[in-house]
């Protein structure tokens, strides 16, 4: 990474960004904007469309009428790869220009930020450009009289809502297996991190993905998202967000169409460190480091660490040393490790969860307030709890922000059962050199993700979604592709 090509990036006025609907950038049809607040300064950035229900629903007729004209539903499968691994390589090419964009608007540390998410992005659009022409039908074991044929079909227009941690990187876990199983799709980026995203989109177009086949609507969630939700002509949505919004759009899909809603709710995820692990101080790294990177901003986030009662003093210390060790600051600066907090909102809420946690009997190791106040921007210092109950709210409820609990257990069975406390099931870890021990961790402990000795950093091969109220669906790897199918039988009498 090159500093001096960063700073001439973030040197350089942010245009206002309008909708891209049917391969056309459009203001609100109210001309209404919404301000984007850089939460490296507090300053605003530039301005995005304010959407209104009938911008949602232009975009939605577009992408209908794409999806039924065939432009892209009915193009052979090498042509549709062409297209998508063209974008891959576009977004490749702005990869720093985006990434940097991403940042001014979201507050993720550069380094994170270039590899997760352009980065990223452009993997996952082409591991599902390779895949397309390689998914076949099935024929089934029938007697001999008849054949039954199981196609794959496109479900047709797609909803997809994304959330503002990482907001390339989510949208292109929802794009890639939607557009490369020849669906359209209608994209809402969040309100407080869209302007990579759009760009983004821009590219398809670029790389020559027919006009509305995918549209991309700003604003607010509960205008925009909402008509996207409520739609008789969306087939499908996909989230990425908070419990309450995918509640939300469970009941959208309800009271309309009953289409299908895929749900990635985040999680209260527990690092489970025994005496036996095979190197302690490591793991005190990766640990801090699975909580604070992008200030706690990341689902699977190991926010719980649970510690085995001997060894809790000082790995808590080792885990200290290292969430200090890290730099907070400017997320544009290649040496930052960890960023701004996306918005006021977000360090307010966090600021409270750590008022809570000593209220209700925590202390505080190390951070637990608003650093760097000067700058404007918001930013917030690792902070670890210790004497975090079972029932406490910081062991409960997701942060979402750089806050770690930290509770002691006794035994595998009780830390099993402390894994186990949550309404969440996204990830988790265990660390120990005992392979037997290891196994049953990952049997008994209910997750989508264990990660065994190490934490985070899982490709674009393995699934990751939830069970409980982390969710529902995957994304990531071939499983995704099932969201974006129809699978229909022909019975054909021979
Ligand atoms: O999420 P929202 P917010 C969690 C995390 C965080 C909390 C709140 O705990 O503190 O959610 O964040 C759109 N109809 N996660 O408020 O509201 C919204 O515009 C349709 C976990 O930002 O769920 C945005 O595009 N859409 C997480 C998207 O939903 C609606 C990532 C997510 O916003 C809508 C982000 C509505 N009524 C937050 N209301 C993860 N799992 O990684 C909002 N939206």
């Amino acid at each position: 990474m090159d500093q001096s090509k960063i700073d001439a990036l973030r040197a350089l006025p942010v245009p206002a960004f309008h909708h891209l609907i049917d391969g056309k950038h459009v203001p609100a049809s109210d001309g209404g904007t919404l301000d984007i607040i850089s939460p490296i300064d507090g300053q605003v950035l530039t301005t995005t469309a304010a959407g209104t229900a009938a911008d949602m629903e232009a975009a939605i007729t577009s992408a209908r009428a794409a999806f039924e004209d065939g432009c892209w539903s009915s193009q052979a499968p090498a042509a549709r790869k062409k297209v998508l691994m063209k974008w891959a390589d576009l977004i490749e090419a702005n990869a720093l220009e985006l990434a940097v964009l991403g940042v001014r608007d979201n507050g993720t540390e550069i380094g994170m930020a270039l590899k997760a998410e352009p980065g990223s992005a452009a993997a996952t659009i082409r591991y599902y450009a390779e895949a397309l022409d390689k998914i076949y039908g099935e024929i089934a074991p029938t007697a001999g009289d008849v054949l039954g044929l199981i196609h794959k079909e496109p479900v047709g227009v797609v909803g997809a809502i994304i959330p503002w941690n990482f907001p390339m990187m989510i949208g292109a876990w929802k794009l890639g297996p939607a557009l490369a199983m020849g669906n359209s799709v209608v994209l809402k980026p969040s309100e407080t991190a869209s302007l990579s995203l759009m760009r983004m989109a821009d590219l398809a177009l670029e790389a020559g993905l027919p006009p509305g086949v995918l549209n991309a609507v700003t604003g607010e969630g509960r205008v925009v998202g909402e008509t996207l939700g409520l739609s008789m002509d969306v087939d499908v949505l996909v989230f990425t967000g908070s419990g309450g919004t995918g509640r939300r759009l469970m009941d959208y899909a309800a009271r309309s169409n009953m289409k299908r809603v895929y749900l990635e709710l985040g999680g209260k995820s527990p690092n489970i460190v025994f005496a036996d692990a095979p190197n302690l101080d490591e793991a005190a790294k990766v640990a801090a480091a699975g909580i604070f990177r992008n200030s706690g901003q990341v689902c699977v986030a190991g926010s719980r660490l649970l510690i085995e009662a001997p060894i809790h003093d000082d790995f808590v210390a080792a885990v200290a040393k290292a969430a200090e060790a890290m730099r907070v600051g400017d997320p544009l600066r290649i040496d930052t490790h960890i960023g701004a907090v996306n918005s006021e909102v977000q360090l307010t809420a966090n600021l409270g969860f750590v008022d809570t946690a000593t209220a209700e009997g925590g202390q505080i190791v190390t951070g637990g307030h608003r650093i760097l106040q000067e700058t404007g921007g918001y930013y917030m210092a690792p902070t670890i709890v210790t004497g975090v109950t079972r029932d406490a709210t910081l062991a409960q409820k997701e942060v979402f922000g750089p806050v770690l609990g930290v509770t002691p257990f006794a035994t595998d069975d009780e830390a099993i059962s402390l894994a186990n406390s949550t309404v969440y099931g996204l990830a988790g870890a265990a660390w120990t050199a005992n392979l037997s021990r290891a196994h049953r961790m990952i049997k008994s402990v209910r997750t989508g993700v264990m990660h065994i000795n190490t934490y985070g950093g899982a490709d674009g091969t393995v699934p990751v979604g939830g069970v409980g109220q982390s969710g529902n669906g995957s994304d990531k790897s071939l499983h995704a592709i099932e969201k974006y199918v129809n699978l229909k039988t022909a019975w054909i009498k021979l």
